[in-house]
C-alpha cells in the first residue's frame, strides 16, 4: 500500500496577534521530523516569541491531491518601493481600473494571517472575514515528497513556499491576480502574479517594517465565486513542481 500523505499546518500567535504560519504536505514518515521543524519555526520567527502554537495534521486522500507546475517568474528590475509602486500598478492595470487602491491596500493593511479579496470591477474588499482574510492552505512543493527529514532545516525558504503559494492561487478558479509584501521586518522582496505570470520585484517596501500582506484580485461576475475560492484555497490539496 503507498504511503499515506499528511497535510501539516503551523500557526503561531501571541496575545491572539499572528507571528506566522506554514503548510506542509509530507509522506507519513515525515510527519515527526516536519512537527519538530515547524514548532522550531515558529520559536525562531523575527517577529516574536509566540505564546500559542498549533499544528494540525490531517491524513489526505491521495486521489484528491492536484499536481501544478512552477510557475514561470521574471525578475524586475526595481531599486525603490516607488518603482515598485508603478509597475505593481502598470502590471494590474491589464485587468483592473483599481490599480492605485490596491497598491493603497498592499501599503496600510497588515497584521492578518490570510489575504485580503479585491473584486477587479469594483475595487472593494469582499473577503468574508476582514480581520482573517482567506488564508492558501493544503499545499507544498514536490521536494517535500523525498526530504531527508533530517536535513530539512526549520527556517522559511521564503522563495520555495511564496512560489507554491502564488501557484496554487493562480490555478485558483476566478483568480486573475495577486500581489504580495512580506510581513517579515527583513525580507523586501515582493510579487505580482499577474493571470498566471509571476513578476518578482525587489525592494517592494523599506526594510525594517512589520507592514506586509497580499491582494488576491477576484472575478465576481459568477454568484458562487466567493465560496469557491475559500472553499479551494483552504482545502484542495495542491503539490507544485
Ligand atoms: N494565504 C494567504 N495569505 C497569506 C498566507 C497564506 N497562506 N501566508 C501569508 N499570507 C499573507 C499575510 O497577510 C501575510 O502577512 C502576508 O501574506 C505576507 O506573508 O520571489 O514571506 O509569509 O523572493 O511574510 C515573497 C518572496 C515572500 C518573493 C513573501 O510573505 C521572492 C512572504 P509572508
Ligand atoms: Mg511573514
Amino acid at each position: 500500500m503507498p504511503e499515506t500523505m499528511y497535510s501539516i499546518k503551523m500557526r503561531a500567535s501571541r496575545a491572539g496577534a499572528h507571528i506566522s504560519g506554514a503548510e506542509r504536505i509530507v509522506p507519513a514518515r515525515f510527519v515527526g521530523q516536519v512537527s519538530e521543524n515547524l514548532h522550531a519555526r515558529a520559536l525562531g520567527h523575527p517577529k516574536g516569541i509566540p505564546d500559542s502554537i498549533v499544528v494540525t495534521t490531517t491524513a489526505l486522500v491521495a486521489d484528491d491531491i492536484i499536481y501544478l507546475p512552477e510557475l514561470t517568474v521574471t525578475e524586475l528590475p526595481c531599486a525603490t518601493p516607488s518603482q515598485a509602486r508603478k509597475l505593481v500598478t502598470d502590471l494590474l492595470a491589464e485587468i483592473t481600473p483599481h490599480s492605485d487602491t490596491i497598491w493603497n491596500y498592499l501599503e496600510t493593511v497588515t497584521g492578518m494571517r490570510g489575504a485580503m479579496l479585491v473584486d477587479a470591477e469594483t475595487g472593494h474588499r469582499v473577503e468574508p472575514d476582514m480581520h482573517r482574510g482567506v488564508r492558501a492552505s493544503t499545499m507544498d512543493h514536490r521536494s517535500s515528497l523525498n526530504l531527508d527529514a533530517r536535513a530539512q532545516p526549520g527556517n522559511k525558504n521564503y522563495v520555495h513556499e511564496a512560489r507554491v503559494l502564488a501557484a496554487k492561487v493562480a490555478s485558483c478558479p476566478h483568480v486573475v491576480a495577486e500581489i504580495c509584501i512580506s510581513d517579515d521586518p527583513d525580507y523586501t522582496t515582493g510579487y505580482a502574479c499577474v493571470q498566471g505570470r509571476y513578476h518578482r520585484i525587489p525592494h517592494m517596501k523599506a526594510a525594517g517594517t512589520n507592514q506586509g500582506t497580499r491582494v488576491i484580485v477576484i472575478d465576481r461576475s459568477d454568484e458562487h465565486a466567493l465560496t469557491e475560492i475559500s472553499e479551494y484555497l483552504e482545502n484542495q490539496a495542491v503539490i507544485v513542481g
